[in-house]
Parts: C-alpha cells; sequence; structure tokens
C-alpha cells in the first residue's frame, strides 16, 4: 500500500525532466536557459529521458551535459514505451519536492521555466501549466486547420470537465513530485500529457495557468503524428467519468 499523499507546504527544489528523441542543440540550449535563468540551489536535477529511438547523436549530448553538471544531470534509459512512460518513468526517480514536465525540442520554451517555479511558490500544493491561449500566449507557425483543431479540442474538454482551463493538452507544467508519484497513470503515449491535468483536477488539486509562446522545433521530427490527437478523446472521456478514489496508486 502506497501512504496517503500529504500536500507539500513549500517548494524545496525541482527535477527538471527532458525526454530526448533526436534533439541535441534543442536540449542543450533547454538545459543552458534553466540554469541561466533558475537559482542553481532550486534545481534538484535534470533528469534525460533516453530510449532505444534516441540517436546517437543526442545520446552524445546528453553525456556531454551529465560530464559538464556533474551531479546535476541524470540520464534515464526508460523502460515503459513512448512519450507518456518517458515522463512516468522520471516521476519515479525524482527527488525535488516539484517537477516539471516539458520536452526538449524547445516547442516548450524554457524561458518560461522560471517563471512556473515562482508561480508554483506561491501554490506549492497546486500545479502551474502554460497555455498558448491566454493572453500573453501565442502559437507561431502552426497552419490554420491544426490551429482550428487545438481550439475545439480545448474547448470540448474544459467544458467537459467544467474547468476555465485554456491548454489542458499541452505538456509543459510544474506539480508537487509526491502527487505525480501517487496518481495510478495509464497512457503511455503523448495523450499522457491531458490524463497529466485531469486527474489532478478531479482530485480537487487547484491548476492554474501561465501564457507561453508555441514556435516550431528546429531540428528533428515530432513523435506524434496528427491523426494520433484522436486518441486524446479516450482518456479524456475516460477519466472524467472514473470513481476518482481509483486514481490513487495502491
Ligand atoms: N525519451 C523519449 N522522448 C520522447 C518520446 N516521444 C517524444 N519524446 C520527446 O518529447 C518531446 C515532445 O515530443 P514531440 O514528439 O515533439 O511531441 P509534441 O511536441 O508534444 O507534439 P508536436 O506538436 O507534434 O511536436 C520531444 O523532445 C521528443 O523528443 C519517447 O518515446 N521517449
Ligand atoms: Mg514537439
Amino acid at each position: 500500500m502506497m501512504k496517503p499523499y500529504v500536500p507539500p507546504t513549500r517548494l524545496d527544489s525541482v527535477s527538471i525532466i527532458l525526454p530526448v528523441i533526436n534533439e541535441t542543440v534543442s536540449l542543450r540550449k533547454t538545459v543552458e536557459t534553466v540554469l541561466g535563468d533558475v537559482k542553481r540551489e532550486l534545481i534538484r536535477e535534470f533528469i534525460i529521458v533516453v530510449c532505444k529511438r534516441t540517436t546517437p547523436e543526442a545520446m552524445t549530448v546528453a553525456g556531454e551535459l551529465q560530464k559538464e553538471l556533474a551531479g546535476l544531470v541524470v540520464v534515464l534509459q526508460q523502460k515503459l514505451p513512448f512519450l507518456g512512460g518517458a515522463l512516468r518513468d522520471a516521476f519515479d526517480v525524482a527527488r525535488g519536492s516539484h517537477l516539471i514536465i516539458m520536452g526538449s525540442d524547445l516547442e516548450t520554451n524554457p524561458d518560461d521555466v522560471h517563471v512556473l517555479i515562482e508561480e508554483e511558490q506561491k501554490i506549492p500544493a497546486g500545479i502551474v501549466t502554460t497555455s498558448r491561449w491566454i493572453r500573453g500566449g501565442k502559437f507561431h507557425g502552426y497552419s490554420p486547420i491544426k490551429l482550428l483543431c487545438n481550439w475545439i479540442f480545448q474547448r470540448f474538454f474544459s467544458l467537459l470537465y467544467g474547468t476555465r482551463l485554456t491548454d489542458m493538452t499541452f505538456g509543459f507544467r510544474i506539480m508537487p513530485t509526491g502527487l505525480a508519484q501517487a496518481i495510478h497513470w495509464e497512457e503511455v503515449r503523448h495523450p499522457f500529457n491531458l490524463e497529466s491535468i485531469v486527474k489532478p483536477l478531479r482530485l480537487g488539486i487547484p491548476v492554474c495557468e501561465i501564457p507561453t509562446i508555441w514556435n516550431p522545433r528546429i531540428e528533428g521530427e515530432s513523435q506524434n503524428p496528427f491523426f494520433r490527437n484522436f486518441e486524446y478523446f479516450r482518456i479524456g472521456f475516460k477519466a472524467r467519468f472514473a470513481d476518482k478514489n481509483s486514481f490513487w496508486r495502491t
């Protein structure tokens, strides 16, 4: 039996989770930006999550960062598959009081990491997530059709959950590590991004948004073909109507 979850009362340090497939300069830029903006004592670690599909070039950068930043970088070989699996495996080794979910392709703008941390310090038991739809947020280089679908998705899920959140499918947020470890997660692919916000919402965890600007990646390609976006509905519906007591790990 897991011990019942006790919400943290303060933010001590942060574990920053960086899943990597084919990013090199983007991975390095992400880490360096965070190091430039956030006080060292607040950074517990960067967890760079790799898998069999991670390219040799990306592995090299991960190894270099691990050497350069002795003790600050953990390179984790994921056991569960896909993006959700990478994040979930990282949850179980994270040692910070809080963790940040993001990518290493610069689509999750590393300039906002320090803002996430500052906002989380105000609500350490809650979640601070990013939105490209609120004032100050923006999408660059999204096709009109992708933009329209995204808007419809967001409106649909916010109505379904009765929340004012505007970007629940975007995986760039900070939450208490204990919470991430206490929840029973189901998704292993990209829809995990939605699961990781809707389950806490249903559990009554406070969630607020900060704006973020999305830019398309400058290297490598996405692991998320467009048609897969429809798979978000499965967990979206399931988590909405499930008994929320079943969301805790046993
Ligand atoms: N370790 C690991 N990293 C992954 C996996 N899938 C994706 N990633 C990384 O996670 C980040 C986000 O993945 P993307 O495939 O770009 O997906 P996305 O940005 O959510 O979606 P797009 O809007 O289509 O780009 C990138 O840095 C990927 O390299 C995976 O299975 N394992
Ligand atoms: Mg991407």
